[in-house]
């Protein structure tokens, strides 16, 4: 396993490293192969169609670590996006200024296997089997070429930790909804062998409709399965409803109250409950604590 101290062109200024495809061993390929495997046979009725639509145009497969060459000569053609190599987490100027110029960073460190189910920071299988399929579909990558831009001007407006919870609650823990029940799309459920169960078939956590204001206000969890997840009718749904200049609802929501991550509102619609029950959009009936 190589480091990224080890590949001589590490370029400081945007973080962006070579994957030196060739340096991955052979342990490396088997890890993937497995998580590969586990997660595919998972996600068949689970993931959204646009994804696993992708995940085979881009030819991502069990035999191993894709070559982000390979990759990038696809998405080149189909919506101008390219996967850059970085050695981890970099800061959010540079993660949103690729993203504005659809560049998306992939971690090019691979998980141990001790760490098959869970790690703290997002590896090539989650940056890669997760986030990169679903860039093949022209909305969604308009969406996060947006967000990328409204990433640097949320950054200039001090308004942050506003703007991550978007990003949380779609890109990472998104759901689809579909005649057929909620699908999954967000990269931190795909790339989730636990999650990707918990999220449509567990009757605890809310499903609720896309609510652009209700998310920008609400707290999230990064060491659990998410209390609620927000469901979108589309990708262009997500796209248009996130055009609009953020300055005015950043400011209008400086003086509300956050919203804890598994609480309810009265303007709250339930949307699709579990992955057994097809229910449809309702009103949802206050929760509270406790
Ligand atoms: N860096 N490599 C990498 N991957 C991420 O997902 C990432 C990051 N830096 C910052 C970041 N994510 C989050 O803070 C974003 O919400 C900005
Ligand atoms: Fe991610």
């Amino acid at each position: 396993m190589t480091t990224a101290a080890d590949s001589p062109d590490t370029n400081t200024d945007d973080c962006t490293i070579a994957q030196d495809w060739e340096a991955y061993c052979d342990r490396d390929h088997a890890t993937w192969r497995q998580l590969f495997e586990r997660q595919s046979r998972l996600l068949v009725g689970r993931a959204c169609d646009e994804y696993l639509a992708g995940l085979d145009q881009l030819g991502v497969c069990a035999d191993g670590i894709p070559d982000f060459r390979k990759l990038n000569d696809v998405l080149g053609k189909t919506t101008g996006w390219q996967v850059v190599a970085v050695p981890g987490l970099i800061s959010e100027a540079a993660f949103f200024g690729h993203m504005a110029e659809r560049r998306f960073v992939a971690t090019r460190w691979i998980r141990s296997p001790e760490q098959m189910d869970y790690l703290q920071e997002p590896d090539i299988f989650h940056d890669v089997y997760g986030h990169v399929p679903l860039l093949t579909n022209p909305a969604f990558a308009d969406y996060l070429q947006a967000y990328g831009r409204g990433g640097l001007k949320a950054l200039r407006l001090g308004a942050l930790d506003k703007l991550a919870r978007l990003y949380w609650y779609t890109v990472e823990f998104g759901l689809l909804h579909t005649p057929d029940g909620p699908r999954i799309y967000g990269a931190g459920i795909l790339s989730s062998r636990g999650e990707s169960i918990y999220c449509l078939d567990d009757r605890k956590p809310n499903r609720i409709a896309f609510d652009l204001k209700r998310i920008l206000r609400t707290r999230y969890r990064i060491d659990d399965f998410q209390e609620t997840y927000f469901v979108i009718d589309s990708f262009e749904q997500l796209m248009s409803e996130t055009a609009p200049d953020f300055a005015p609802i950043y400011r209008e929501l400086a003086g509300l109250a956050e919203i804890e991550p598994g609480d309810i509102q009265p303007s709250d619609t339930s949307v699709g409950g579990s992955f057994t029950d097809r229910g449809s959009a309702t009103k949802m009936q206050k929760k509270g604590r406790g």
